[in-house]
């Protein structure tokens, strides 16, 4: 495998939104991300994925771009977009920004455009298809509820969006769009980008021509997945878009991809693949339901691990997975893949160690250093996302009372990662002196950065240890390229697996508060990290302490 600059290297994503509010507004913005680069610096990060900052309407918080060549007012200007690029590569850190380019906004010039002229140049910029009375062209549900057919303004047509109706899909088979698409990667790479994080890009190839599938839920509608299946050919755009973009720069490309298949792995992040990496998100299906999220189960420390090693056998050496533990489009991790009694320092930091000794390159979120939790919504009127609106109307409508709606909300929103960064114990967490756009998490008293930095115990001081560990010089060729054998995996609530290159490393996760004892086949030479004050051994057995995790070179 051909080394990259970016293998060995722990990322970081912000949600500038709810990163640091700079200028009391209650948003947070990119001079605040400027200022908390010492403390992202101190952490031991060295790439940062914003989320999107472009300029945009909000109806999916960024996610639908009215201009890609600006950056939002209330996230600052251009300019600070640049003062950040430069003032992170003082420091040896990369920026990614966001790659939003299945969909824009339907303010975007290109979509009014559309909309004056729908047989002219622009309407070929989108999926249109004319209007029938009754009837829709497809029976197909947007990610976020309802038809993805929408009347386009002004006209007798209809266009496509498989997530909100201000999101409208481009029309990648367009060859002026994919030009569009390259000529702005390539701006922005231009001003110094380490890259792109790639949004929803499994969804730009559409299996044509449009038809209907099998409706699976009483609304007569059929998941966009459905379609998706059966959509072929997508890698000639992903390979046009990195031989025009990324491989010119050398970029680090990281994409947001679902449901790929094995045999599918070597085109997408082999040696010469369409992205550098991709997320993991085989955890984040864990108890998952088609219905919603009324119907989803809780997350079992077996079926955590089970996901996990699934995508490292499926991987291999083939390429690097990104690992998460969560994003801005999932429930906080600590709340969701640990037991309620693990949900505590040992448990987070056990989680960490487990998901950060994996192969692949770790992701960090904001806040999730700290072990920030769920949010305790009280009421739907606390919540902003467009997603979450949707699902909260489908457990009412399955007869769920407002209360247990509201609990579904506090379990799997992703409001629940969108709550301001907790920095202290001031007043809104510290994040602004303004009144936030989004609730803060009550529990900020407790769980905050200022309280964490200097307390050698905290999970924050853990996540520095374990980036000191990826890139401990002597360890760090076995944690980046080594292999990956999962060890002891019949046994219940306990995730172990070796790394093995130039070194040979044993992780072990006691998954449950008991204690549960291994013995180990060789002695331990060293102890590399451990949740806890000391071990319990017994010769070559060691007798795990609840939620203890070890990281042992044998
Ligand atoms: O997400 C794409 C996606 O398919 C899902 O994760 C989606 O967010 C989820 O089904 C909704 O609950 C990406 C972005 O990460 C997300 O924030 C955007 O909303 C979406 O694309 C549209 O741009
Ligand atoms: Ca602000």
């Amino acid at each position: 495998m051909t080394k990259k600059w970016w293998h060995d290297k722990v990322a970081y994503q912000i949600y500038p939104k709810s990163f640091y509010d700079s200028n009391g507004d209650g948003i947070g913005d990119i001079p605040g991300i400027i200022s908390k680069l010492d403390y992202l610096k101190d952490l031991g990060v060295d790439i940062l994925w914003l989320s999107p900052c472009f300029r945009s309407p909000m109806a999916d918080q960024g996610y639908d771009i009215s201009d890609y060549y600006d950056i939002d007012p209330r996230f600052g200007t251009i300019q600070d977009m640049e003062e950040l690029i430069e003032k992170a590569k003082k420091r040896n850190m990369y920026i990614l920004m966001d790659l939003v380019v299945n969909h824009c906004s339907d303010e975007h010039e290109w979509f009014q455009k559309a909309c004056q002229d729908p047989d002219g140049k622009y309407g070929n910029f989108f999926y249109l298809r004319d209007k029938k009375e009754g009837e829709l062209p497809t029976n197909w549900r947007s990610y976020f509820g309802g038809p993805v057919w929408e009347d386009l303004p002004g006209t007798d047509k209809q266009y496509l969006h498989v997530f909100h109706k201000k999101q409208p899909d481009l029309n990648w088979e367009n060859p002026e769009v994919r030009e569009e698409v390259y000529k702005n990667i390539n701006w922005w790479l231009d001003k110094g980008l380490g890259g792109f994080r790639i949004d929803a890009i499994i969804n730009i190839k559409k299996a044509l021509p449009f038809h209907d599938y099998e409706p699976d839920r009483e609304d007569g509608l059929c998941s966009i997945s459905k379609m998706l299946e059966e959509a072929r050919g997508i890698g000639e755009f992903l390979g046009e878009m990195r031989d025009r973009t990324f491989k010119k720069y050398d970029a680090f490309s990281v994409g947001e991809v679902f449901n790929e298949k094995k045999e599918e792995i070597p085109d997408f992040i082999g040696e010469n693949g369409y992205f550098s990496s991709m997320f993991d998100f085989n955890e984040t299906i864990c108890g998952a339901s088609d219905k919603g999220w009324y119907d989803c189960k809780p997350v079992t420390p077996d079926e955590y691990k089970k996901a996990c090693f699934e995508t490292q056998r499926k991987v291999g050496d083939v390429g690097f997975v990104s690992n998460i533990i969560e994003n801005h489009d999932e429930p906080r991790g600590v709340s969701r893949y640990l037991p309620e009694d693990g949900c505590c320092d040992a448990g987070k930091k056990m989680l960490a160690g487990l998901n950060f000794m994996l192969r692949g390159l770790p992701f960090i979120y904001q806040g999730q250093e700290l072990g920030m939790e769920n949010c305790p919504f009280t009421s739907i009127e606390e919540v902003d996302d467009i997603s979450t609106l949707d699902e909260y109307q489908v457990a009412l409508n399955a007869g769920f009372t407002p209360q247990d709606a509201l609990k579904l909300v506090s379990r799997y929103s992703r409001d629940n990662a969108r709550t301001p960064m907790q920095w202290s114990q001031e007043e809104n967490a510290g994040f602004t002196t303004g009144k936030p756009w989004l609730k803060v998490n009550p529990n900020y008293s407790i769980i905050n950065a200022a309280s964490q930095e200097n307390d050698p115990d905290s999970v924050r001081s853990f996540y520095k240890k374990l980036i000191a560990l990826r890139k401990n010089p002597q360890y760090r060729e076995t944690i980046v390229y080594g292999s990956l054998e999962p060890v002891w995996e019949d046994r219940h609530n306990l995730m172990s697996y070796w790394r093995k290159g130039d070194k040979t490393l044993l992780v072990i996760g006691n998954y449950q508060k008991d204690t549960q004892s291994v013995t180990l086949p060789s002695e331990c030479k060293n102890v590399l990290l451990n949740n806890y004050g000391d071990i319990a051994w017994e010769g070559l057995t060691v007798s795990l302490y609840g939620y203890q995790l070890l990281i042992l070179e044998l």
